[in-house]
């Protein structure tokens, strides 16, 4: 059984769009998964390019191995999938969206100390529109996370306000620089939080995290669960009985549920496939600094 939350925090997921939860994951099994996760990394030694299960920062070498993203940990190491449907994770999920859940996708994005990649300012919303907007990212921290290993910066109330054009040069590209279409995001609050706390953020909450300045690194692990009654609008996993077997908690439906919610198609594909990193590359300009970055000023 889940922690209980409290009113506070279930009136700030719904207010703010995002909330953190402290203490979701036992000693025991954050130490279970960071093992997990070690064991995933080290296979990237020798991997010379992105596959499907790792993502890795441009500075990669197979000999040098710098891996930025795990991909959908579940399809490669059940361990991960357990995890997924522990019910201290998805009681917690259900007093914000329901009983009934079902994941749509997760990844675990590592931001290495001194180098791991920022993500752009985005709306997941605009990668997987659904039918309802019951839907949401949890993220367990892995490492302690402050204001130096890149925290997610959420941006208060952005999941009420409209969905922002995430293309450029005719492509999906997976971001969009805040300061171009004046949306200020001085007031976005940083979820720092202990090891084992968890991270939810509504679908539409506009959210990014700068580069890892700091030193010691930030894994956080993201689920992305939906009300059972939401379904993709762009992109069903797999076939139905993938899909059905995506459920973790509660019932299944094929009766979706249709909100009034703004949608824009995350079409066409962007100029790089793979992950929001590779899709970031193709926005027309940057928020936040990259390490490429930081060494061309050192020079
Ligand atoms: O890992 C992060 O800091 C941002 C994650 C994120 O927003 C994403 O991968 O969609």
């Amino acid at each position: 059984m889940g922690i209980k939350l409290t009113d506070e925090q279930i009136t700030k997921y719904h207010d703010d769009g995002y909330v953190v939860v402290e203490g979701v994951l036992s000693p025991e099994k954050l130490n279970e998964l960071r093992a997990q996760t070690d064991t995933i990394i080290a296979g990237a030694s020798g991997v010379s390019q992105n596959n499907d299960l790792y993502d890795l920062e441009d500075s990669h070498r197979p000999d040098n191995p710098r891996v930025r993203r795990i991909k959908e940990p579940y399809n490669h190491v059940p361990y991960f999938w357990d995890l997924c449907r522990d019910p201290d994770i998805t009681d917690i999920v259900a007093q914000l969206i329901g009983p009934d859940i079902r994941v749509y996708g997760g990844k675990m994005n590592i931001k290495a100390a001194s180098y791991g990649a920022p993500v752009e300012w985005h709306q997941d919303w605009a990668f997987y529109p659904h039918t309802n907007d019951d839907v949401l990212a949890t993220g367990i921290l892995l490492d302690d996370c402050d204001e130096s290993n890149g925290p997610l910066l959420m941006v208060p109330g952005s999941h009420k306000g409209p969905v922002y054009d995430h293309h450029s040069d005719g492509c999906f590209c997976g971001a969009f620089d805040p300061t171009s279409i004046g949306l200020d995001v001085s007031g976005a609050h940083k979820l720092t939080a202990p090891a084992g706390s968890m991270t939810i953020h509504h679908v539409r909450a506009v959210h990014g995290s700068a580069l890892n300045t700091g030193n010691r690194q930030r894994r956080l692990l993201l689920t992305e669960y939906a009300a059972a009654d939401a379904w993709p609008l762009a992109k069903m996993k797999g076939d139905f009985n993938a899909w059905e077997a995506r459920m973790v908690r509660g019932k299944s439906t094929t009766m979706p549920r249709m909100a009034n919610v703004p949608i824009r198609m995350p079409f066409p594909d962007a100029k790089s496939q793979g992950s929001i990193y590779e899709n970031q590359k193709g926005t027309a300009s940057r928020f936040f600094k990259t390490f490429e970055d930081t060494i061309e000023a050192a020079e």
